[in-house]
């Protein structure tokens, strides 16, 4: 490296403008530049001239006639490497405890910075930079850029944009040279729960030999990092913690920082069932939990574990959802009194790409908390895969540059400098509200599970590990020699814990059968789970029709002192008329679902990607001023009390979906609704949807409320945009654990969004949500079906005359109203139409009092105009399998609709025609279009 690289670089002009900027705002440079021209201010007035103060001058002058200075020379070198320490000292870290580093280049030699020994003993004035109280010889200088850049801790930061940021963190790791400064009594707490992560894992390991119980050794320091974390982060006003993480130490964390008594884990062990049959349950660790704790300093906190599915991360985007509800609800906007902590594995944090739509949430409006702290256990291997097949970035962390957030590498056997980075890291989040990473970079003792051989795939580096000693002998090693403890109290605390884990064991053998711990069962306690059948009943979801009318009149005028584009003035006339003609659209039939429950003490959330306006300009939920793009929300002015909170998502469903589920995990008195752009995008998110959405109920006892809204129908947009996915969700239904709904009225989807709310318990409803029905003549509904009706899961044929139909045909959604313009066109008097409202759970005593009234019925179709593999079809035959019915319906597909329009329309009017066919073909063989 050219020793004056860095003065050859510098262009005369931009340093006179860099100059400037520092004699006025001396913050607002870029550190390097800062340290440069304090180290040309202190050059100036220990060496300069008067005439010659600009330092782009007097650089490019001296350098060029050779007559700079050498000590001057030498201090800017010296800042050169001061700055290369802030920036790359992180890659030269004692961080890995088992193997040697990668080595990159350039290194930090002096020789680099055309430094060289002999200047190791000379003064520097910039050492004072650096935190030095004073100025100091280069040796002493380095040796302090060595203990607070490259010891057990590397940390990145130079990343960020933000000055502020960026000095808040210099200051705050150049205090005792980043290394933790602890009192006796804490040290001891820290041995304390290192005691209890490194027994509970031997406890298991010789009793519950081969199980798989995804041990955290190599990474015990986790237990003793949350357990600082929860008190620092209490001590700084966080009231509440939502953990997530996975496999990896999890009962460890259950046992040590939850409390799960772990006789309760070791009867699990055992095999012990849980109490209620009806639940299937989860593997022991994939189970969350609630608890309200006191830190050792005293304080009560309530700590959450998010239960989990297999698939990694995707727990990630709940503790968000779920610490949003918390402070919109709980904390009244205050971020700081409740804190995310999400626990990586260094494959998954690098490799599933929720992570970034997660990390994209943190400053966005609908979406931030306050800041996540994310603990990578960085085992350094992911499965068999090691971390050179598992990313392509430096660090598994990287993921932190997308958010400007800071990162600290710390060597998970140093437990002291764990610690001391947990305490950074609730600190930096409660000053600037931003993520943190901590990478807690240890190694995987056993292999992936406990019966897997890790010496297939990694045999040097287990070599290596079968030797190492464990974290806690190490820190007991270190507390004996610096005389913190004696052997006889280290001893004595060993066998304390053996002696209470064998009391456990013991016990664990009495426990018959388990009661499973309910993740935030506190917020559930209005809502004891209902039996089977409850869906069906008929909840009043009626609303006084004065008030209603009132309700319309408001969320449809707009304030007379703004001024809004003429297309929104228009719309908002139409919804006036609207009213006084007693003709309520989809829209409004929407809005006033929203409008009534407001005014009768519930909250709503609205989320998905252009919801505000939708993606149909069907909802205006939220109109801006013509000149100033002031924004209006005629919602938010019914009930001052409740929120009505509408948020245009970012391009993401995966972590937004899951994100909103985690909403309404705790938000039984929210009326929470994600709403997808076109149906088929669902299926980004289908992993929320399998592992959460369906199955939580059953797994956890987790109920949840949340509505998707699917926007669903074949309008001939070509071969995508036309579905929700109907049938995808109809194989996910049982046990009532799900709604799924595809409606045709205003005034039935009024009520179906309604009984969400009325429900005692809560279940995720699915909607197939219209297109073109938005602004169809026929789709409206009157105040009077609003207001006195009820939610019909079907709906008969109030036109047919029961006795002449001869064809009973079942249909859902858009499809009804193409059936109806042909019924009413041909004035066809033999064939009913009777739409499935509701498809899951299915009304099945009405169905039969139908099927019963048409007596006189030759045929039975169920008309869908998704292909014959989708839609409904498999579903319905599954529940009339005693009745002879056919479908008519485009032919089995890979593609859920036609590419072109005119395909389109020839398949569905083939449909159509089908169905009203006279002749003798049989109607069960398939359609060709
Ligand atoms: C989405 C997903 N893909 C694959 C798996 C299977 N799997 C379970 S653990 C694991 C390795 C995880 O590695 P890492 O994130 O480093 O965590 P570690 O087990 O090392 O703690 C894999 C691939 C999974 N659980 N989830
Ligand atoms: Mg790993």
């Amino acid at each position: 490296m050219d020793k004056f690289s860095f003065l050859n670089a510098a262009h005369a002009q931009l340093i006179d403008d860099l100059y400037q900027q520092y004699l006025t705002f001396p913050d607002s440079l870029e550190p390097s530049w800062k340290s440069f021209f304090q180290g040309f201010d202190f050059a100036l007035e220990n060496y300069g001239e008067e005439d010659n103060a600009q330092p782009a001058n007097y650089v490019a002058e001296n350098y060029k006639s050779g007559e700079i200075p050498d000590d001057i020379l030498k201090e800017f070198q010296v800042v050169n490497l001061i700055e290369a320490y802030r920036s790359r000292g992180h890659l030269f870290t004692k961080t890995n405890p088992v193997r040697e580093r990668r080595v990159y280049h350039p290194t930090l030699d002096i020789e680099n910075f055309g430094l060289n020994s002999s200047d190791l003993s000379k003064v520097f004035n910039s050492a004072t930079e650096t935190g030095m109280s004073k100025p100091s010889t280069l040796k002493e200088l380095i040796s302090h850029l060595q203990k607070i850049y490259c010891d057990s801790i590397g940390v990145e930061y130079m990343h960020i944009n933000n000055v502020e940021e960026k000095q808040y963190i210099r200051n705050w790791i150049q205090q005792n040279e980043n290394q933790a400064q602890l009192s006796k009594d804490e040290k001891i707490e820290i041995l304390k729960k290192l005691n209890q992560a490194v027994a509970f894992e031997n406890y298991l390991h010789t009793k519950f030999v081969g199980q798989k119980r995804f041990s955290l050794e190599g990474g015990e320091s986790l237990i003793p990092a949350l357990d600082q974390l929860i008190s620092r982060a209490s001590k700084l006003g966080v009231n509440e913690v939502v953990l997530g993480m996975a496999h990896r130490g999890r009962l460890n964390v259950l046992t040590n920082i939850f409390q799960k008594s772990s006789k309760q884990i070791f009867s699990e062990f055992e095999g012990k069932e849980f109490e209620e049959d009806v639940f299937s349950g989860d593997v022991k660790y994939h189970l969350g939990s609630s608890k309200r704790i006191k830190t050792e300093s005293g304080e009560e906190v309530r700590i959450n574990l998010v239960p989990n599915p297999s698939h990694l991360e995707t727990v990630s985007a709940l503790v968000e959802g779920i610490c949003r509800a918390k402070v919109d609800q709980e904390f009244k906007g205050d971020y700081n009194q409740i804190l995310p902590i999400i626990i990586h594995g260094d494959g998954a944090v690098a490799g599933q790409g929720i992570v970034y739509e997660v990390a994209q949430m943190m400053t966005l409006e609908g979406y931030k908390t306050g800041g996540t702290v994310h603990i990578v256990v960085n085992n350094q291997v992911s499965f068999t895969t090691n971390y050179l097949d598992a990313r392509s970035s430096t660090y598994c962390t990287d993921i932190a540059k997308v958010t400007d957030s800071p990162v600290m590498h710390v060597n998970a056997d140093d437990v002291e400098a764990v610690v001391h980075a947990v305490r950074f890291a609730a600190d930096f989040r409660k000053q600037f509200g931003k993520d943190v990473y901590i990478d807690l970079l240890g190694y995987r003792k056993y292999g992936h599970n406990e019966g897997d051989e890790p010496r297939f795939t990694q045999p040097y580096l287990y070599s290596l590990i079968s030797k190492h000693q464990n974290p806690r002998e190490i820190y007991k090693t270190k507390l004996l020699e610096d005389k913190t403890l004696s052997t006889e109290v280290l001893e004595k605390m060993d066998q304390e814990f053996k002696a209470l884990l064998d009391e456990n064991f013991d016990a664990s053998k009495q426990i018959e059968r388990n009661t499973m711990d309910i993740f935030m069962q506190e917020d559930w306690k209005d809502f004891p789970m209902d039996k089977a059948g409850d869906v069906l009943k008929v909840y009043d979801t009626k609303f006084d029709i004065e008030k209603l009318k009132n309700l319309a009149k408001e969320i449809a005028t707009l304030p007379g002192d703004k001024k809004f584009i003429k297309k929104i003035s228009r719309l908002f006339d139409n919804r006036l008329k609207q009213v006084e003609t007693d003709t309520l659209d989809w829209a409004q039939g929407e809005l006033l679902a929203y409008a009534s429950l407001l005014s009768e003490g519930n909250n709503i959330r609205i989320s998905g990607e252009d919801v505000q306006r939708g993606t149909f300009s069907h909802r205006h939920a939220v109109v801006k001023t013509e000149d100033a793009e002031e924004t209006y929300t005629p919602l938010k002015q019914v009930n001052e009390n409740q929120k009505f909170d509408i948020y245009n998502s970012h391009l993401s469903e995966y972590a937004v979906l899951g994100f909103d589920y985690g909403y309404a995990m705790v938000s039984p008195n929210t009326l929470t609704v994600w709403e997808a752009q076109f149906g088929d995008f669902v299926n980004g998110a289908q992993i929320i949807i399998d592992q959460y959405l369906v199955a939580a109920e059953d797994k956890w006892k987790s109920q949840n409320g949340l509505v998707m809204l699917l926007p669903h129908g074949s309008e001939g947009q070509g071969a995508e945009h036309s579905s929700g996915r109907l049938e995808r969700f109809l194989t996910l239904a049982a046990n009532e654990n799900i709604i799924v709904a595809n409606c045709t009225t205003p005034g039935n989807y009024f009520h179906l969004l309604r009984r969400q709310q009325k429900f005692p318990f809560r279940k995720p409803l699915i909607v197939m949500t219209p297109k073109s029905l938005l602004r169809h003549p026929k789709v409206i509904s009157s105040f009077e079906d609003l207001a006195n009706g009820e939610f019909q899961p079907i709906l008969d044929d109030v036109s047919a005359e029961a006795d002449k139909i001869e064809k009973l045909v079942f249909c859902s959604g858009k499809i009804y109203y193409d059936l109806l313009a042909k019924k009413e066109l041909i004035n066809d008097e033999k064939i009913a139409l009777v739409r499935f409202e509701q498809i899951y759970p299915l009304q099945m005593n009405k169905i039969e009092e139908i099927l019963n009234k048409y007596k006189n019925r030759k045929e039975l179709v169920w008309a869908q105009e998704e292909p014959e593999n989708m839609g409904a079809w498999s579903f319905i035959l599954r529940h009339f399998r005693d009745e002879n019915i056919q479908v008519i319906s485009p032919i089995a597909s890979g593609s859920p609709a036609p590419g072109s329009h005119k395909k389109f329309e020839i398949i569905q009017n083939n449909i159509i025609n089908r169905v009203f066919s006279t002749n003798d073909e049989p109607t069960n063989k398939p359609l060709t279009a």
